[in-house]
């Protein structure tokens, strides 16, 4: 055997995937049925996807984004197969992951690998890397290969769900020009020490230069939710943002549908999934009151739950209180409580202390970005430590049972039901939010890669939402399907209330 043969490819940590692969494509299965099963939901979420829909027909045939190479970090669902065939279809070349290691579904990857024209022996669609219940090193691992592509270039435009992707690339670059990356040993979490060995293990294998290169020739990223964009605003403020950012979340037909229709949807959805556990009539704290805290209650309430909130924020609180919910804190309440969901964006909301005084077989449940809501690598310490057990009722769903607490049965130790590991639940024990609400969120994910293709270069190295007329006319694509009949202002009507008849019908400052 020739020693070309016995070259191994270095693999990365314990997923024994070559750190740069030639995959081109990575997903659970491609089976035709699995195939058929996600091209069919995807022509089905087509059809509730008024806005995506709208942009194909408007841009049929000019393909406008032409040249762009979008690499999207963003929950592989269903839905985001129609944003990725739209971008596609709108002239883009693009590469993908999911943003979350539970929010893969697997159907919707394979659909998309294959695309509209391929078949699971020749697929001709995008190539995604992501599957549901990745682990960590597996989750960084697609990352890093979705952002290069085959040629060794990278992504023009990034489109973005948390940011982890733009965390990347600007940590990438900023390790280099310092020559110092961290040692994994001194991270303040298991992720980030992953995030840590793969960029030594990239200079290992690529030297020194691989992410200044990479990073300047992204003009631009389109980031998603609450989250990403504090993380865009921090860098902005402290002047390390390397290219301008569309703020999507903060488009109104996105925050103010998605993050409160959407978890209004989606929370109890995954809480049924997960447990069966009859909501109507349990106590239910809902810690942040924001737009995914607003959504969340009015979901729970929808089952008739007992619904009360935490806040930080006074102005929040009141309008809890103005909606009858009761306004308390954790610590006083944590023992009476029957389902816990953390909406904050915040970290260690729930903590262990609370985890032990929880009543048994509590429900604990994160709908925030990341699963440091609730202090998840504090139970895996007392796990550690022989404190508490750790045991799978079924995927994302886990019974945590402490062995030192007296009030469970028998007076032995308590359990709490964990859902998804604390990462979001309803995308980790459900499918998420449904078509309609996310066309909303992606028609404007769409409109910003658009608008970052045709004019980064103008923003500076900024943060920015996209203008008013841009919001209204997302809202506007999607009243049809609702039979809605606007008003039209007369002329008299709108010089009054100082606009143009055909809008922008609010002032910048105005809050929906
Ligand atoms: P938001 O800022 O509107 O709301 C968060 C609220 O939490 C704020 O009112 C804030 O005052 C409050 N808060 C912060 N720290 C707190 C603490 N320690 N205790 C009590 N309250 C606290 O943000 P949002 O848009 O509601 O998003 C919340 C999180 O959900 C973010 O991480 C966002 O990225 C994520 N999100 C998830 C989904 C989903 O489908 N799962 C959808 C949209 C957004
Ligand atoms: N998110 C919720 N449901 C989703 C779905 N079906 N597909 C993709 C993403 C989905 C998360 C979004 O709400 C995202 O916009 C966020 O987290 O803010």
């Amino acid at each position: 055997m020739s020693v070309a043969h016995l070259i191994i490819e270095p693999t990365f940590m314990q997923t024994r995937l070559a750190l740069f692969s030639t995959l081109p494509y990575k997903v659970a299965d491609m089976k035709s049925d699995t195939v058929r099963f996600g091209r069919k939901e995807l022509e089905l979420a087509l059809h509730e996807m008024p806005g995506l829909l709208s942009l194909r027909e408007q841009y049929r045939g000019k393909k406008p984004l032409a040249g762009a190479q979008i690499m999207g970090s963003l929950h592989m669902t269903i839905q985001t197969g129609v944003l990725i065939e739209t971008l596609v279809e709108l002239g883009a070349d693009v590469r993908w992951v999911s943003c979350n290691i539970f929010s893969t579904q697997d159907h919707a990857a394979a659909a998309v690998v294959v695309g509209p024209t391929g078949t699971p022996t020749n697929p001709r669609g995008t190539p995604v890397y992501a599957w549901k219940g990745e682990t960590l090193a597996e989750y960084w691992w697609c990352t890093l290969q979705a952002i290069f592509w085959p040629d060794g270039s990278g992504p023009n435009l990034l489109l973005d769900d948390g940011g982890d992707a733009t965390m990347l690339v600007h940590l990438g670059s900023e390790y280099e020009a310092s020559g110092v990356i961290p040692s994994p040993e001194s991270a303040s979490s298991e992720e980030f020490s992953i995030v840590l060995q793969l960029l030594h293990d990239v200079r290992r294998e690529r030297g020194n230069n691989v992410w200044r290169p990479l990073i300047s020739k992204i003009r631009g990223v389109s980031e998603e939710t609450t989250t990403g964009v504090h993380r865009l605003y921090e860098r902005q403020t402290a002047g390390t943002l390397r290219f301008p950012a569309i703020n999507v979340n903060d488009s109104v037909t996105k925050s103010k549908f998605d993050n409160v229709y959407g978890c209004r949807h989606s929370l109890t959805d995954a809480l049924m999934r997960a447990t069966d556990v009859l909501i109507a009539g349990k106590r239910c704290l809902v810690l942040g009151y924001g737009d995914v805290g607003k959504g969340s209650v009015q979901s729970l309430k929808g089952q008739c739950a007992k619904v009360y909130i935490t806040e930080i924020d006074p102005i929040c609180a009141l309008q809890a209180c103005m909606q009858g919910l009761d306004v308390v804190t954790i610590d006083d309440v944590v023992g009476d409580m029957d389902m816990f969901v953390t909406a904050t964006g915040n970290h260690s909301v729930i903590t262990v202390e609370h985890m032990m005084r929880m009543k048994h077989n509590a429900i604990v449940s994160n709908i925030g970005h990341f699963d440091n809501e609730i202090d998840i690598a504090g139970l895996e310490a007392l796990q550690a430590t022989g404190d508490v057990e750790k045991i799978e009722v079924k995927p994302q769903v886990h019974e945590w049972r402490f062995l030192r607490t007296t009030h469970g049965p028998d007076g032995k130790g308590h359990s709490i039901i964990v859902l998804a590991e604390g990462r979001l639940v309803n995308l980790g024990c459900a499918t998420g939010h449904p078509s309609f609400v996310m066309s909303a969120s992606f028609t404007n994910q769409v409109l910003a890669q658009l608008e970052l293709h045709a004019n980064a270069e103008a923003y500076g190295k900024t943060v920015t939402t996209l203008p008013k007329h841009l919001d209204e006319h997302v809202a506007r694509l999607h009243l049809e399907k609702f039979g809605a009949k606007l008003t039209t202002l007369t002329d008299s009507q709108a010089s009054y209330i100082g606009v143009k008849s055909e809008g922008p019908f609010k002032p910048e400052y105005y809050r929906y």
